[in-house]
């Protein structure tokens, strides 16, 4: 791991030479770029054909749409490692109004808003050298990671599971940083805006969280990502990093954090981004929520990742299964795995356990007899809770958690 005090003098991020893909030209240039590698898969529902393309400082990954970039991990890379390299992270923009190049030293975040006594800004270099640092490795999952798998369909972004990563956060804590501003007994809440901006009029991303979250000491603005900086497409310089939480909060091309007395009500935080006001955060499919409330944690969820849907496999020879669990930061307990659908079940090891908010691999043996197998896996968190056998529904297809299927053919 690099030191995290050095400053690179040097750390300014064009979009190298595919800058045309994120000022403008996209569709073209991703178009192009898509009929020379013409590389393409097919996702797990109707209408499910993706191209692959690489962009900036990625390998080829799914593509959902070119402007702005919205790029999803193909899966089996979950398998590769607990740690989802920087290159293969998946990549998630509202609005098509990306700078064209950031200068990773000029940066400054401003901190303000009416609930601060001193507001101040504070730059890339400051907020690398005036603060201790601190680590934590954290899933970042989109609320609408595996919409495309909802029945009834509902709209949004088709994505399979592809929307989630695991990276180790290297950054300060957003405690340290408010501490400096004076914040009032009257803050509500903190809300975080970055440099990215919506082209014909539309809503500025900009999010909110509770002060009591903001300060807990988790919340944190990460400038590194497994040891390198935040590739651009991920926040580059300084991103949100909110453990536990949807990747919604996560702000990237973090720039202006205002500490204000009300609760914060721009467009990304109502209407969108709720779910509804029930334990389970569904209704019945195709019906509407009577309340909502903004999304929060993730919910528990474990995938195979070693053998993907319709693998054959040889009849009578033991196969290692691997795969990974997570959740909202109560930390995962258990995995059960089944090989009949999920008539009986047994017990999956859990690997090394880097931390509450991360990926925790799991593994069993299975030896298959000749034949179908329908595989699952699902996991418990230390405080008992679990993913349901039948999927949840919502209309906005946020938090799909159901004991996913992997079928398998034995011969
Ligand atoms: N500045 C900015 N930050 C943003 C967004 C955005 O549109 N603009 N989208 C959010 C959403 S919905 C998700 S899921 C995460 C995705 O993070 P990633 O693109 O680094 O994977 O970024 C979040 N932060
Ligand atoms: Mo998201």
């Amino acid at each position: 791991m690099t030191d995290p005090h050095r400053i690179d003098l040097r750390r300014r991020r064009l979009v190298g030479g595919s800058a045309a893909l994120l000022a403008g030209l996209g569709p073209a240039s991703a178009r192009r770029a898509a009929a020379a590698d013409a590389a393409t898969l097919e996702q797990p529902f109707a209408n499910g054909r993706r191209t692959l393309v690489a962009y900036p400082e990625k390998r080829p990954l799914i593509v959902l749409t070119s402007r702005p970039p919205q790029l999803e991990t193909p899966f089996e890379v979950f398998n590769e490692g607990i740690l989802t390299p920087n290159d293969a992270f998946f990549v998630r923009y509202h609005n098509a109004g990306l700078p064209k190049s950031i200068d990773g030293d000029a940066h400054v975040i401003r901190i303000g808003g009416n609930a601060v006594g001193q507001p101040f800004q504070l730059t890339m270099a400051e907020l690398r050298t005036q603060f201790k640092p601190v680590e934590v490795v954290a899933v970042n999952q989109c609320s609408g990671n595996s919409r495309g798998l909802f029945v009834p369909r509902v709209t949004g972004g088709q994505l399979a599971n592809g929307a989630m990563g695991n990276a180790r956060w290297l950054g300060v804590p957003l405690k340290d940083i408010l501490a400096r501003a004076m914040v009032k007994d009257t803050a509500r809440q903190v809300t975080f805006n970055g440099l990215d901006f919506a082209l014909q009029g539309g809503g500025d991303f900009v999010k909110s969280l509770d002060i009591g979250h903001a300060t807990n000491g988790e919340v944190m603005l990460a400038y590194q990502m497994n040891g390198a900086d935040l590739p651009f497409l991920n926040g580059f310089p300084v991103k949100l990093v909110v453990p536990g939480w949807y990747g919604t909060y996560w702000v990237k091309h973090l720039s202006e954090i205002e500490v204000v007395d009300s609760t914060f009500e721009g467009f990304w935080m109502k209407p969108a981004y709720r779910v509804p006001d029930k334990d389970c955060a569904c209704v019945e499919p195709g019906t509407a929520p009577a309340a909502t409330r903004p999304i929060g944690r993730f919910n528990v969820r474990s995938f195979i990742t070693s053998l993907a849907d319709g693998a054959r496999l040889q009849a009578g020879q033991a196969v290692a299964v691997r795969g990974i669990a997570f959740d909202g930061g109560q930390g995962i307990r258990e995995v059960a795995w089944s090989a009949d659908g999920g008539q009986t079940w047994r017990g999956a090891t859990l690997g090394a356990d880097l931390g509450r908010f991360s990926f925790r691999e799991l593994t069993f043996g299975f030896t298959p007899g000749r034949g179908n197998h329908d595989l699952r896996v699902r996991a418990w968190n230390r405080s008992g809770q679990s993913q349901p056998m039948e999927a949840l529904w919502q209309p906005a297809g946020y938090m799909r958690n159901v004991v996913e299927s992997v079928k398998v053919t034995a011969a």
